[in-house]
């Protein structure tokens, strides 16, 4: 909040802030009246700072609507929102089948293809969304991309065991491809980040030409023995609602 407050004394930059997130709003607000039917009972709510705008809309479809409805979450931060917002939390082994889950993205292709875990949930996040009959993501316009690992930097996210960092690590460079991978830090680096389930998070930029085949990247990473999951979504998608700067919404099916 302190960063925010200072970059929106420059008007320029608030100007952009407050666009973006005006385009994450509508992007969420859309995708939660195109998907979130009154039969729907549970329904996953996914991670980062689009989502918040998913449960805003949804808290205003009013509590008739969401009396006996159960939402689960893909982590702490997921989790918080719902039970601030007083809606019911449920947890996935109680409700293995999700109606809808609705998530972000760091990075989505032209094929609904996916990077997340730039905010290291993507374990959880994978099975919420696997666990859904629909799984649809919701991103500004930032995110849109033909190919993957043209817009997002950091690469794909790979959520490893500690004991095993060094030697996924050293193999994610090496074998998979991807030389500048390294072990995601906590801010001012005093220590690796740490998942919600204990774990280290490895960045690995591949080139966008590499990307053509996303699913076979992942396939190779998850092979890696210590590499519990990877941030890459193949075909999970059945659509993305991106928010516009001229408040208009792209959907692609
Ligand atoms: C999660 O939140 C992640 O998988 C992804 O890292 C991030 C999306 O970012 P945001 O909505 O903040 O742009 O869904």
């Amino acid at each position: 909040p302190g960063l925010l407050a200072s970059m929106k004394k420059d008007p320029q930059v608030a100007q952009k802030v407050s666009g973006i997130e005006s385009s994450k709003r509508l992007a969420a607000y859309t995708a939660v009246d195109h998907h979130i039917k009154p039969e729907h009972r549970v329904i996953g709510i996914g991670s980062g700072s689009t989502v918040p705008y998913v449960v805003e809309r949804i808290v205003q479809q009013g509590q008739e609507a969401n009396k006996g409805r159960v939402f689960i979450p893909t982590g702490f931060q997921s989790r918080q929102l719902i039970l601030n917002a007083k809606l019911s939390v449920g947890d996935v082994d109680e409700y293995p089948s999700i109606d809808v889950t609705i998530d972000g993205a760091d990075e989505v292709d032209s094929s609904l293809n996916c990077i997340k875990g730039g905010g290291a949930c993507h374990l959880r996040e994978k099975v919420i969304a696997e666990a859904a009959q629909t799984f649809i993501v919701v991103a500004d316009y930032r995110k849109n991309s033909q190919s993957l690992c043209t817009n997002y930097p950091p690469g794909v996210p790979i959520e490893v065991v500690p004991f095993a960092y060094g030697k996924v690590l050293t193999a994610v460079q090496k074998s998979i491809g991807s030389p500048k991978a390294t072990l995601r830090m906590a801010i001012k680096k005093a220590g690796p980040v740490v998942t919600d389930n204990g774990h280290f998070v490895i960045d690995a930029p591949f080139e966008p030409e590499r990307m053509q085949d996303p699913s076979a990247v992942l396939r190779q990473i998850k092979l890696l023995t210590g590499v519990v999951e990877v941030g890459l979504f193949c075909n999970m998608a059945k659509a993305a609602y991106f928010g516009n700067e001229d408040g208009t919404v792209t959907i692609r099916h």
